[in-house]
């Protein structure tokens, strides 16, 4: 008799061992998020949302797909995003930024907005004449927030890519518990971040760390 219920227990292990195996692999094998921008001027901060995804080994698939240059292959896009069963799309544009919201309307796929304010030059530091938008980004805010009653996209803040990759872990995380321990690490790591800087600056003083901080 014992013998039989040690048997179904370590049955049942191995059960639901394969189990976890199998749903880590399932988010490890195929892309799980569409990334989606409007110009290759965006990719500079759409990589954004691909290095958080890379660094928790969520697979994407990354295009350029314009609303306004390309609006057939938009629609084929979505199309295309159900028939590869991605869970979440990040789509990111500047200006009127229309692909959001268009391509949110083309499928029931969570469509997660980043606004963008592009500069279309290679400098790194930036001037106001080589600025894409005239209004600083809040244009693709609005255009990506003010979507009409029943066809919701939601948005992080101008330029966050990373926080887009960030929120579509959290969304895969409810369907992939070790996912949810990664995401947990994270939040540590935020935390011990802090706690190190916060050290060194009572340590050197405010006006010592902010000269080091930003030199
Ligand atoms: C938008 O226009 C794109 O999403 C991009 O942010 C902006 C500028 O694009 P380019 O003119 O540099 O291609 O549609």
């Amino acid at each position: 008799m014992i013998t039989r219920i040690t048997d179904q227990i370590f049955c049942n292990r191995i059960v639901n061992y394969s189990l976890v195996f199998l749903i880590i692999m399932a988010y490890s094998k195929k892309p799980l998020v569409g990334i989606i921008m409007g110009s290759s001027s965006d990719s500079r901060i759409m990589q954004g949302a691909s290095e958080i995804l890379d660094e928790y080994k969520i697979k994407h698939e990354d295009q350029i797909v314009s609303a306004h240059r390309t609006p057939a292959r938009l629609a084929e896009y979505a199309k295309h995003a159900e028939k590869m069963g991605f869970k979440i799309i990040i789509a990111g544009a500047g200006g009127a930024a229309h692909l959001p919201g268009m391509i949110a309307s083309h499928t029931t796929i969570p469509v997660i907005g980043v606004p963008i304010l592009v500069y279309n030059d290679k400098h790194p530091k930036k001037s106001d004449t080589t600025k894409f938008s005239a209004f600083g980004g809040l244009d693709s805010l609005l255009s990506i927030t003010e979507m009409p009653s029943g066809s919701p996209v939601v948005a992080v803040g101008v330029n966050k890519a990373g926080n887009a990759g960030i929120y579509a872990m959290k969304m895969l995380a409810n369907e992939f518990p070790d996912l949810k321990k990664k995401l947990k690490q994270h939040k540590s790591n935020q935390h011990n971040s802090v706690m190190k800087e916060s050290d060194q600056l009572k340590k050197q003083g405010l006006s010592k760390f902010a000269k080091k901080k930003f030199k």
